[in-house]
């Protein structure tokens, strides 16, 4: 007799981002008793934790938003590049609207998460007390939920405040007037860097590598304006799907090296006067995989980004004549007068490549070039990125195995979003599907979709545990590999390689296209989910 148990709750989402939301409206329309739970006070997931000084997004909207009809129509933006207030009022606008509080449970972390064989269901902790049961465990806590502070000697010896940009007080923090020590120079230190010019007193800002960022071109927004582009929404919602980052567009089909001169300039000039990651997304086929096509493109933006630095001093540490890394092979971040500030009296720049930090001292920080007083520290200092928050959940799937083991020789996964040795688990924004490289809400939906048509099937065919073949996950986990080494990215020493922390295993983290991944998951779920064991039957092992 089978021993399978009734749980709470057929699916437990972790995780208040646009994943989690966007799985909780599709579960819950199709008729699943489905609970959200997220640690935060507040959905909006990046949102609610990212909520430094100058926190905005780098995709624009509409393009950065769901595709939800009643959603979209009800709502107005004021700016195309939305800052961390604005989103989190979007999170309550979509939250209200699709009527979803009834099933969401803010400020419960899950603290442990077992796989019970029998039962046939995992048996969940919150905030190290309460215990809930349910069929599927859908982790949807995107790819930055575990902040990475350097290992500097004396970090605690600091005796004014520090804090990580992701966990930023909730009241805010008043930098006017203070002496302040900004650590990392990636997206969220460029946004940090911009706003602390303004008003302290002075800012340091220690940059290891610098970033290549680009220049966002930020529109104010009318409801009139949005009102009129809303009748291309649906049109627009679908194409994103077909690109390969997930945006309006992708790379051209012409390659940098087929146009003269002339001609690729003209389109360099035109994506960085249209702004954004565009010179990112839309620029030569070749961008990402020709050494030749990139060096072209990091060449425009070294001569763009030089004519604004007007401290000769800086011009090599800020736009160096040879680039760091292929172009784009980071994450460029967006700006708008990152490289003026520089000009500022009370901004300076310590190159940590010559002067790399040696200690945190009480009131300063000490590197190889000597003592920079301050009061506050930003750690800028990024994430253990698609790994680091999974792990913490301490989720324990079949044969006592944890996540922190089955990844430690490295990550994998099938299709990005199940771990064999994990049943009934399926993750969203996870690693190994194209999360970091591209834009959230496309893959949110994407993702989302499928995930619940494959529950759906599961009901209709009633079955009660699937889980990933370790021949499928193999399968997946190399041809990541393989289709990153055909392009430049591992020459960047950058998270999207695992590569900023230290320790972990060097290897792409995301699936290098949105609508390849698409097309990949369609054919799973057309040959009756291949690759995944349903109720113990391994019908089709191959991928
Ligand atoms: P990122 O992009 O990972 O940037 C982290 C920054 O911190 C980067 O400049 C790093 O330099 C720097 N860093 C990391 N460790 C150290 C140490 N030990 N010493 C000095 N400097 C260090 O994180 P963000 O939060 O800016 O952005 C994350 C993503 O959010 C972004 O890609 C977008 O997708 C949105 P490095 O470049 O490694 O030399």
């Amino acid at each position: 007799m089978s021993k399978r148990a009734s749980p709470d709750y057929d699916a437990v989402i972790v995780g208040a981002g646009f994943s989690g939301i966007y799985l909780l409206h599709k579960l819950r329309n199709a008729g699943f008793n489905v609970l959200l739970v997220d640690a935060a006070a507040e959905p909006g997931g990046i949102w609610y934790w990212n909520c430094y000084p100058g926190a905005r997004v780098d995709s624009q909207v509409p393009i950065y938003e769901y595709s939800i009809p009643e959603v979209w129509r009800s709502w107005t933006w004021s700016e195309r590049f939305p800052g961390w207030k604005e989103l989190r009022a979007y999170f309550q606008h979509v939250c209200n609207t699709l009527k979803l509080w009834p099933m969401m449970r803010m400020g419960a972390r899950v603290t442990g998460a077992n796989y019970e064989q029998e039962a046939q269901q995992w048996h969940l902790q919150l905030n190290g007390e309460e215990t809930v049961t349910t069929r599927f465990l859908l982790p949807a806590i995107g790819f930055a939920s575990k902040p990475h502070i350097p290992d500097f000697p004396g970090i605690e010896d600091f005796e004014g405040e520090w804090f990580h940009t992701a966990r930023w007080p909730q009241q805010g923090v008043d930098l006017s007037g203070r002496k302040i020590a900004l650590i990392g120079t990636g997206a969220s230190g460029v946004q940090v860097a911009q706003e602390a010019a303004k008003s302290a007193s002075k800012l340091t800002l220690f940059q290891r590598t610098p970033i290549l960022a680009l220049p966002m071109q930020q529109q104010k927004l009318t409801k009139e304006g949005q009102e009129r582009d809303k009748q291309d929404y649906a049109a627009i919602f679908e194409a994103r799907k077909q690109t390969r980052g997930g945006f309006e567009s992708q790379s051209l089909d012409v390659s940098a090296l087929e146009v003269d001169e002339k001609e690729r300039k003209a389109h360099f000039e035109y994506l960085w006067q249209k702004g954004g990651l565009r010179f990112w997304y839309h620029n030569f086929s070749d961008l990402l995989i020709n050494r030749e096509a990139n060096r072209y493109a990091y060449d425009f933006w070294r001569d763009k980004v030089r004519a604004r630095i007007s401290d000769p001093n800086l011009v090599e540490l800020l736009a160096p004549s040879e680039p760091p890394h292929p172009f784009g092979t980071k994450r460029p971040s967006l700006e708008q007068c990152y490289y003026e500030i520089f000009a500022q009296d009370n901004v300076d720049l310590v190159d940590l490549k010559a002067t790399p930090i040696t200690r945190i001292k009480p009131h300063a920080i000490e590197t190889a070039g000597g003592e920079v007083e301050c009061d506050l520290i930003v750690y800028a200092t990024g994430f253990d990125a698609g790994r680091g928050g999974m792990v913490d959940m301490n989720i324990t799937g079949t044969n006592d195995l944890s996540v922190s083991q089955a990844w430690e020789d490295g990550l994998r996964a099938y299709l990005g979003m199940a771990i064999a040795d994990f049943p009934n688990m399926l993750f969203a924004y996870g690693p190994l599907s194209p999360s970091g490289f591209s834009n959230g809400p496309t893959s949110a939906e994407i993702q989302g979709d499928w995930i619940c048509d494959f529950l759906v099937w599961m009901r209709d065919n009633d079955s009660h545990q699937f889980e990933a073949s370790a021949t499928a996950e193999a399968g997946w986990t190399e041809m990541v590999a393989q289709a990153g080494a055909m392009t430049l990215f591992p020459e960047a020493n950058s998270w999207y390689m695992g590569a900023n922390i230290p320790g972990r295993k060097r290897q792409l983290i995301n699936f290098p296209s949105v609508s390849g991944y698409v097309a990949l998951c369609e054919d799973v779920a057309n040959d009756g989910y291949r690759g995944f064991i349903i109720d113990k039957h391994t019908s089709n092992e191959q991928m």
